[in-house]
């Protein structure tokens, strides 16, 4: 076939609260699509591993202070500086699951008090995600899970904010799963979910773009 988006790979991104069980979510999808034969990578953002993503890193760890807006700007960057490799990984037939993306820069960051829409425009033409999972906790269960690390943002009060700004974000392409559910149950509706996305976009489903 001569359309290079046909037998694309999906972009599949997980949100939610800090403690909703995401990156455990993200790991057995990752070996459960291995096993299978998929081409799948697992990615995260913030990617820690760039020069952006360690002064990232830093901040989150209270090593240093920045303003609000320039933090936003930063997570954003980190976005972009992976978004050609994500779009030949997703031409070449490799599904990507994602540990968080925009939403949770929005998210986090109109929680501090900034606009939504300043927050959502540096984030207008990354590829959009083909999926986005919510993994919905309330707060104050999340908050019971083993308590939080000592990461900046990772208070039960700033994560109200965050659960109402996920709130006016999440539209009718969102699904959303209930994170307090088993582990196992939890499991079997992402399998679900991501193999009718993977299934789609092997179809030659068109890439998009967000926010524009
Ligand atoms: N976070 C994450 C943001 O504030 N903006 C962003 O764009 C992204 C991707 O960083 N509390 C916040 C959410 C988390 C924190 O993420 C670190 P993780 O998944 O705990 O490494």
């Amino acid at each position: 076939n001569s359309d290079k988006s046909y037998s694309r790979g999906a972009l599949i991104v997980l949100e939610g609260l800090d403690r909703c069980g995401k990156t455990s979510q993200c790991g057995r999808l990752l070996s459960y699509l291995e096993e299978l034969g998929h081409a799948v990578e697992l990615w995260r953002f913030p990617d820690r591993n760039t020069g952006v993503g360690q002064m990232i890193s830093s901040y989150l760890a209270n090593e240093s202070h920045l303003d609000d807006h320039a933090i936003h700007l930063l997570f954003s960057a980190n976005r972009w500086e992976k978004r050609s490799l994500m779009e030949s990984k997703l031409r070449s037939g490799t599904t990507l699951i994602i540990d968080r993306y925009s939403f949770s820069g929005v998210a986090f960051s109109s929680a501090k008090g900034l606009d939504v829409e300043w927050c959502k425009a540096p984030e207008a033409g990354l590829l959009a995600p083909d999926l986005v999972v919510y993994l919905d906790i309330s707060p104050e269960k999340a908050a019971e899970r083993g308590g939080y690390g000592g990461e900046r943002y990772e208070k039960l009060e700033f994560q109200k904010k965050v659960a109402q700004s996920y709130k006016t974000l999440c539209d009718a392409t969102w699904k959303i799963v209930d994170a307090t559910l088993s582990m196992e149950d939890v499991e079997k509706q992402l399998r679900q979910i991501v193999m009718d996305c993977m299934l789609t976009c092997q179809k030659g489903k068109p890439f998009s773009e967000l926010w524009q």
